[in-house]
């Protein structure tokens, strides 16, 4: 196994000489830690001409760390931005400019002539004042925290190039929460987490170098996050030791400077678990004492602690109903104990029976949070909050909006989103998610027949709730650039712009972060922006449309194609395919009533097949695969159309990330590559896998004859093989015929095999793609050889989430320009490595348009 991320690929032909490549050398590299903080000179137009009388001289009239870090911060930024160094002032100088930085109250007593304007908790203005003859670019808040958005407001607004007086105005944040939610195990893993591991914690202790988790705190202020819970949901009982309590402290110590609030999610049972109590039953008064030492004993030792996160009663984890008590019981008695000290209960309503029972037509895991929590309205403490997840599911393609939000008017609400692409292509796709997250966001649930959107619901407005706000699941690692891929820090920063405000355009966020990510070259901006904004549309037609939900492998690793896996267990995301149709029946009339759930005016959407929107429609109904979508086109035809439609537009984005190639630094510009080359592969694994899998349980052929007839695809079973063997593969429609063809060495006592394939091309230039399978472990290694001739080599050295050839590990490597002749062999060559049997599925060989201009081949 190798730590390797990509293959290591070495292009043995002339084809392209490394010449060429210098050539297109650009810019200085970066490695991404930086993020959206890079704090590049703004070069678009130059300098802005307002920041030449910029003042020379800065003043912080507020004496908190928090305060501090602002000021920090700006000379940082200044000084890497516009190459000026601010001279600190003490006081305000009465023959100078200045910057001046301070709480509205602090900026009144120093100007009375101020007239400070009402601003909500943690909200700033930015205005500039005369007074003495002297000009002042004053950075206010409504408090330390505003101070320090404030800054990092106008900083962010000098990286784009936009003058002072372009960033003056009053921003306050929509909701009080906004909190990042690490899922972060003491052993130093992450569940779902694609970026390393933890920056908290390693073998079972806090790390002792905590530099990252203060460069985490600095980039989750800058974008206005206030609270981070540091832990998995599914919590370790040992984090409420009290030696690790004292650990946990250095945590807080570090987020403090940034206005980041530590919080833990706790297990449920931690009182028998660590507390040698007999019991954890949240009715009896030696739990809650116990609870309540305990959170002494936290706020002793971080006084600014925020509070709980609670999983129970879910996916296996210990929760109130074991002694026949409800979230009720549990949140308040956890709620007591926090609240002296003005702490609060984040209690989750992702709370569903996993062992449902699929032989039930009335079975609905989508009615779980509703059924258990909508009784208990009107019933929680005012310092508990319900989060909620977006859809009421988990985190799919697409969902609908969860109706709890609708159904709790006298409780406090969150909504979590999910940053981390665990159903989303793992941080190897390209899923921009604020575009989702503003389909969900500006929902319009139709509480009590009135405009409720849910973003008017989750910041307290529609049900006057006094606390409220976003999580989101960010699972950021140790990996220089957090997440793994570039782009995927998109998704962190659009988190937080929309926590913040969520009325900004899913446009706005992506052209503010790739200004402030890569570049503001107009061509930069515009290119990525249009790439990210069609993202999850792609992603959504490769993996599971019109509702389906992603159809990824539900019961291994969530990340490539397994639709059978939904099926036939009790974990719920069924979509109940059979010969003759497809879809979840969830009216009222004749299905699980999930429907039911929501208000009248959108019950009364969605049961209607004629209101119900195609993109939700086998979310919310059962039709025959011949049914015809509002398009006038049918559903089986529809899945078939979106699938290729889907897998073209993933391989246009290589194409437009290409177009940037001497825009983008060269670290960034590669890494990006690599991972939308490899995505656009693995959306024709997705693509073929699912079409199949609809075609042989429909029956139904495809309008235009695609499935399985690609004329420029030669299976292996279709070439001369020597030594690689047929093995089944799992799911069957994973690969070309249900099988692989695997290299057993150790059987035949050989050192590689080999599939060859007699060509009959006119001649020309091709591209030739190898479909081969790259399991977690193991560095098998490949050859390809035209006429016996080696023209390229690579390693299967990527860390794909699988140990078997199955659409986990399908992958593929292509070769660009490769001049063949009719009668040319060409041959792959597989060399096995540590168990990994260098398995392969097909060759693909397309010819390339006349005088087109080759793409690099891999580097
Ligand atoms: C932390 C899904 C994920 C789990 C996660 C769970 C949750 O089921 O696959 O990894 O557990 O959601 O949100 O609690």
């Amino acid at each position: 196994m190798s730590d390797r991320r990509f293959p290591r690929r070495l292009v043995l032909s002339v084809l392209l000489s490394t010449a060429l490549f210098c050539a297109l050398a650009p810019l200085h590299a970066e490695d991404g830690s930086q993020a959206w903080l890079r704090y590049a000179p703004p070069v678009l137009n130059g300098i802005p001409a307002s920041y030449e009388p910029m003042p020379a001289a800065l003043v912080n009239l507020d004496s908190s760390v928090i305060a501090a870090s602002a000021q920090n911060e700006m000379l940082r930024g200044i000084r890497s931005m516009l190459s000026r160094t601010l001279r600190l002032e003490a006081k305000i100088p009465d023959n100078d400019d200045a910057w001046v930085l301070g709480t509205s109250a602090e900026l009144h007593a120093a100007f009375p002539e101020y007239r400070a304007p009402s601003l909500a908790a943690e909200g700033f203005s930015i205005s500039t004042l005369a007074a003495h003859g002297h000009q002042y670019w004053l950075i206010a808040g409504a408090d330390p925290r505003g101070i320090l958005y404030g800054t990092f407001h106008v900083l962010a607004g000098i990286a784009q190039g936009q003058a002072f007086a372009q960033l003056a105005g009053i921003e306050s944040p929509a909701a009080p929460i906004r909190w990042v939610n690490q899922w972060d195990n003491l052993n130093g893993t992450i569940e779902r987490g694609y970026g390393g591991r933890s920056i908290f914690f390693d073998n079972g202790q806090v790390r002792s170098d905590l530099s990252r988790a203060a460069d985490y705190a600095r980039l989750l202020a800058s974008v206005g996050i206030n609270g981070c819970t540091i832990n998995n949901v599914n919590a370790d009982p040992r984090l409420l030791e009290p030696a690790m309590i004292r650990e946990v402290a250095r945590i807080a110590d570090v987020f403090r400077p940034w206005g980041v609030r530590l919080s833990m999610a706790v297990a449920i049972n931690s009182p028998q678990v660590i507390g040698g109590l007999d019991t954890y039953d949240p009715g009896d008064p030696k739990v809650a004492a116990w609870w309540r030492a305990r959170v002494d004993d936290i706020y002793a030792a971080i006084p600014d602690f925020a509070g709980f996160v609670v999983k129970a009663d879910s996916e296996g984890q210990p929760g109130p109903s074991q002694y026949g008590r409800t979230p009720v019981d549990a949140a308040n008695m956890l709620a007591a104990a926090l609240k002296p000290h003005g702490g609060i209960v984040l209690y989750r309503a992702f709370v569903y029976n996993h062992h449902l029972d699929w032989n039930d037509p009335r079975a609905d895991r989508a009615r779980a949070a509703y059924d258990i929590f909508h009784p208990l309205d009107g019933q929680f403490a005012s310092s508990v909050i319900i989060q909620i997840k977006n859809g009421p599911i988990d985190f799919q393609v697409r969902e609908p909006v969860s109706p709890l939000f609708a159904g709790l008017k006298k409780t406090n609400t969150a909504v979590e989103l999910e940053i981390t692409q665990e159903y989303m292509g793992q941080a190897r796709h390209l899923v921009f998610l604020p575009t989702q997250w503003k389909t969900y966001l500006d929902f319009d649930l139709r509480a009590g027949n009135r405009s409720t959107p849910l973003k008017d619901i989750v910041d307290g407005t529609s049900f006057h709730r006094p606390l409220g706000g976003y999580i989101g699941v960010a699972n950021v690692g140790l990996d220089t650039n957090w997440m793994f891929n570039p782009l995927s820090m998109a998704n962190l920063y659009g988190f937080a712009r929309l926590a913040w405000n969520p009325n900004t355009t899913p446009d706005t966020i992506a052209a503010d972060w790739t200004r402030l990510t890569f570049s503001n070259d107009p061509k930069v901006v515009t290119t990525l922006s249009r790439m990210l904004l069609a993202s999850w549309h792609i992603y959504e037609d490769y993996t599971g449309p019109l509702g389906l939900q992603t159809l990824t492998n539900i019961t291994g690793p969530h990340y490539g194609p397994a639709p059978q896996s939904q099926e036939n267990n009790g974990w719920g995301q069924w979509i109940r395919a059979d010969h003759d149709g497809v879809g979840m029946d969830r009216t009222v009339a004749t299905g699980t009533g999930f429907i039911g759930q929501y208000p009248p005016e959108v019950a009364a959407m969605y049961a209607s097949l004629k209101t119900c929107p195609d993109n939700l429609l086998l979310f919310m109904h059962h039709v025959p695969y011949t049914y015809k979508l509002h398009t006038g086109k049918t559903v089986i035809q529809t899945i078939y159309d979106d699938h290729y439609l889907g897998a073209n537009e993933a391989a246009g984005q290589v194409k437009q990330w290409q177009s940037l190639d001497g825009l983008i630094d060269e670290q960034r510009y590669e890494e990006t590559l690599g991972l939308l080359e490899y995505g656009a592969g693995h959306a024709i694994v997705w693509r073929d896998a699912i079409d199949r899998w609809f075609k042989q349980i429909s029956g139904i052929p495809d309008d235009h004859h695609r499935i399985d007839h690609d004329p420029n695809r030669i299976t292996a079973l279709q070439m001369q093989l020597d030594g690689y063997t047929p093995v089944d593969v799992t799911p069957w429609e994973t690969a070309s015929g249900g099988k692989a063809y695997v290299c057993q060495v150790a059987q035949s006592a050989r050192a590689e095999c080999t599939a060859s394939a007699h060509l009959n091309r006119p001649a020309g230039w091709y591209s030739v793609a190898v479909q081969y399978f790259d399991y977690r472990r193991g560095d098998s290694t490949f050859r390809l050889l035209l006429n016996g001739q080696p023209i390229a080599a690579w390693t299967a050295d990527n860390t794909l989430p699988g140990e078997a050839p199955n659409g986990d590990t399908s992958t593929r490597y292509t070769l660009r320009g490769v001049p063949l002749r009719p009668g040319d062999t060409i041959t792959v060559e597989g060399h096995p490595d540590d168990g990994e049997p260098a398995p392969i599925d097909y060759i693909e060989i397309v010819p390339e348009p006349a005088g087109a201009a080759h793409a690099p081949n891999p580097r």
